[in-house]
């Protein structure tokens, strides 16, 4: 079980990236690194936390319905060197930087400032106290604006109330530490969760929690911690990002499940598949965007599940919010805190596609599959106080009419092409001939049917993004489609290795928005990266 594995804690170069793939640019990165942190705290780091971006291959707006999703990590990721700040005896505490685990955060990128900060201890009340349920320490973190240190602090949050909130009151160490990245901010690749992974486990070994036997972490302990972690700065994440930048291994994809608990298991990919990321250069406002694309599209498919569960005779509690996959399982049989499997899943899948028709509206018009308000609530079956109350109040969302039957469409859909493709890799391992085309192929299709729904039914696309992913497959892509959220961001795209590099041309020269680019602004919008490890530490000695 991947998730009971220990987070690895190397000792040299060569064993994170493994003794073939440690290239000269990555020892270089590294080196630079602790040779930079040297030049601005006046000695050597202890300890440097790696963790990568992600890329969701396949299975998208699928995670907070609960069915899988199949990311890999790629090789761009956030570095944070860090050592304990000595405090000096008989210092008197005025500065920030002498109270118990005072943080200087630097940045490589000068873009982002130099930032000093500490964490407070609140007193616990009574009841608190009573229930275990005291948060000790308190950081202020800024979630209005995006600011680069939240996601430094919000890692740092859970180690202090997990770590230094028992009875015995052990203070945190004062810190400094160096951030490099090359995750790209803000495109789809979760550099927002690999930031929270590499602080959290860089907090966690600075501090001690984990230079022994007795400390070990498991990788599935790492990434429930940075999913608590990363709520803080204000995201209600589903745990593909944090999983996938922990957990996942070289040439593989990672199979994640939420459903009945976080489960993953690595899928081979091919080993002649290389997988393009080219940025659309459309940014995504997620904030902004939220109230009619994120959040409506959760509030839609949680609202469609219900009302399918009530035609299908599944049981659903009054203030139980059900999701497409827990309708799934329990049209099927499938008993609390079990997972019925892929296979009976995928079964379940295609039985399930045409009970869907029950989400459309009674009068179609204009072509328009939406229903009012009104409708929905009455489809549902709840009175309009808890109906608002279940899937309104905590949310804030705009919209006139609300596409029930399309969202579930492309739900089912793509958690059956998740499924399909994990299925096809496996197959692929296994095969005995392995120049066939017929599995890469096939992956590429998926990939294809996968752009199609989110553009059409889950009108999760975008014109750039539609025309990135057509020129892609024009250029000799096997298949394209958008990564992560979508409305912006990046197209992961499949490729043949041995025309990886003619691909990468032919875009360049055909998207329009990328002729504006300089040479580096161009390496950074569009690249091939094959899955790379999950996030891991080294001790320097
Ligand atoms: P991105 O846009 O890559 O952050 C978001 C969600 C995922 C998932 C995808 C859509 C966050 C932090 N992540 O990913 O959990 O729902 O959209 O598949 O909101
Ligand atoms: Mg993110």
């Amino acid at each position: 079980m991947i998730a009971e594995q220990p987070i690895p804690i190397y000792t040299s170069l060569v064993d994170v990236f493994g003794a073939v793939e440690v290239s000269f640019r990555h020892a270089t990165r590294w080196n630079n690194l602790a040779e930079e942190f040297e030049r601005r705290f006046g000695r050597r780091p202890t300890y440097i936390a790696r963790a990568p971006g992600r890329v969701n291959l396949i299975g998208e707006h699928v995670d907070y319905a609960l069915f899988g999703v199949l990311p890999a990590a790629v090789e761009p990721d956030i570095l944070i060197a860090c050592a304990p700040r000595p405090v000096l005896r008989g210092q008197r505490k005025q500065a920030i930087e002498h109270t118990p685990g005072s943080v200087v955060a630097e940045n490589l990128d000068d873009k982002y400032t130099r930032q000093v900060f500490a964490p407070a201890v609140k007193e616990p009340t009574e009841a608190n106290r009573q229930s275990g349920a005291a948060e000790f320490w308190h950081l202020d973190i800024n979630t209005r604006e995006l600011r680069w240190e939240s996601y430094v602090k919000a890692g740092y949050y859970g180690v202090l109330n997990q770590h230094f909130a028992g009875e015995k009151r052990e203070e945190p160490v004062p810190v400094d530490l160096l951030v490099s990245g090359t995750v790209p901010a803000g495109s789809g690749l979760s550099s927002s969760a690999a930031m929270v992974v590499a602080s959290t486990l860089a907090f966690l070994v600075v501090n001690g929690k984990l230079d022994s036997s007795a400390n070990i972490l498991s990788k599935g302990d790492l990434v429930r911690m940075a999913m608590e972690n990363e709520k803080r700065v204000g995201v209600n994440s589903g745990g593909m990002d944090q999983a996938a930048s922990v957990m996942c291994d070289p040439s593989s994809a990672l199979y994640i499940t939420f459903h009945p608990s976080l489960h993953a298991e690595t899928v081979p990919l091919p080993g002649r598949a290389v997988f393009v990321i080219a940025n659309s250069l459309v940014v995504a406002d997620k904030a902004l965007s939220a109230k009619r694309g994120y959040n409506l599209r959760v509030v839609e498919t949680l609202v469609g599940a219900r009302i399918l569960a009530k035609s299908l005779g599944v049981k659903v509690d009054a203030n139980e919010r059900i999701t497409f996959r827990e309708v799934a399982g329990k049209f099927i049989g499938e008993r609390d805190n079990e997972d019925i499997g892929p296979d009976n899943l995928e079964n379940a899948l295609v039985e399930m596609e045409y009970k869907l028709e029950v989400l459309k509206p009674n009068k179609i018009v204009n072509g328009q599959l939406g229903v009012t308000m009104d409708e929905m609530i009455k489809m549902s079956g709840l009175s309009k106080g808890a109906f608002e109350e279940l899937y309104l109040s905590w949310v804030d969302i705009e919209a006139t009419h609300f596409q029930l039957y399309k969202r579930a469409k492309h739900v089912f859909s793509e958690a059956r092409r998740v499924l399909q493709f994990r299925r096809t890799c496996l197959e692929s391992a296994v095969s005995s001939d392995p120049d066939d085309n017929f599995y890469i192929e096939s992956l590429g299709r998926l990939m294809n049917d996968s752009q199609e729904s989110c553009s059409k039914s889950f009108e999760c696309s975008c014109p750039e993004l539609d025309e990135l992913t057509r020129l892609a497959r024009e250029a000799g892509a096997y298949g394209s489609r958008l990564t992560g959220a979508g409305w912006g961001g990046c197209t992961v795209s499949l490729v043949p290795e041995f025309g990886v590099n003619r691909f990468i041309n032919k875009i360049k020269n055909t998207y329009r928005p990328y002729r504006y680019l300089d040479i580096d602004a161009l390496k950074e919008a569009i690249f091939a990266t094959k899955p790379g490890n999950g996030a891991c530490g080294e001790s320097i000695f």
